[in-house]
């Protein structure tokens, strides 16, 4: 079943200069395209809408304030399953119980800078498409 989802390439892919290898692992996935891509800066508000169901919670302001610190790159990634795809590629949130071989496990040590996001369901990858891309909604 082919599905559309929302990326993030977090600040500290970015920083690390992983960009290229994080999309190149997502473009060499049989049938998976990139159908949209920007870099940005992003902002409190948007980041607000987007981690709506962790406002308030001890990690949120500390997230915001690193998911705002440098630019992201966002991106809508297409195709077969790619929601649940995308999840098992990313690897669990935190990176070291993350497993090598998955983009969280191979690169990344601390909860928080985790490389990566990617939507969590199918609900979740329409309401987020519509915050970064909304002539997409
Ligand atoms: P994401 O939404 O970014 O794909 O990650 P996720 O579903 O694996 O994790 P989630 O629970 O939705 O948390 C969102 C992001 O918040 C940061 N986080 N920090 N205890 C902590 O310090 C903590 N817990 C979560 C991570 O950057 C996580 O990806
Ligand atoms: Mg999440």
């Amino acid at each position: 079943m082919s599905q559309r989802t929302l990326v993030l390439l977090k600040p500290d892919a970015v920083r690390r200069g992983l960009v290229g290898e994080i999309i190149g692992r997502i473009e060499r996935k049989a049938g998976w395209t990139v159908g949209a891509l920007e870099m940005r800066t992003l902002q409190r508000a948007t980041l607000e809408q987007h981690y709506a169901e962790h406002v308030g919670k001890p990690f949120y302001e500390p997230l915001v304030e690193f998911m705002s610190s440098g630019p992201s790159v966002a991106l809508v990634v297409e195709g077969e399953r790619v929601i649940e795809g995308l999840r098992a590629m990313a690897g669990p949130t935190d990176p070291i119980a993350a497993a090598p071989g998955s983009i969280r496990g191979d690169f990344g040590t601390i909860v928080r800078e985790n490389l990566i996001h990617a939507s969590d369901s199918a609900e979740s990858a329409e309401r987020e498409i519509k915050i970064f891309f909304p002539e997409l909604g």
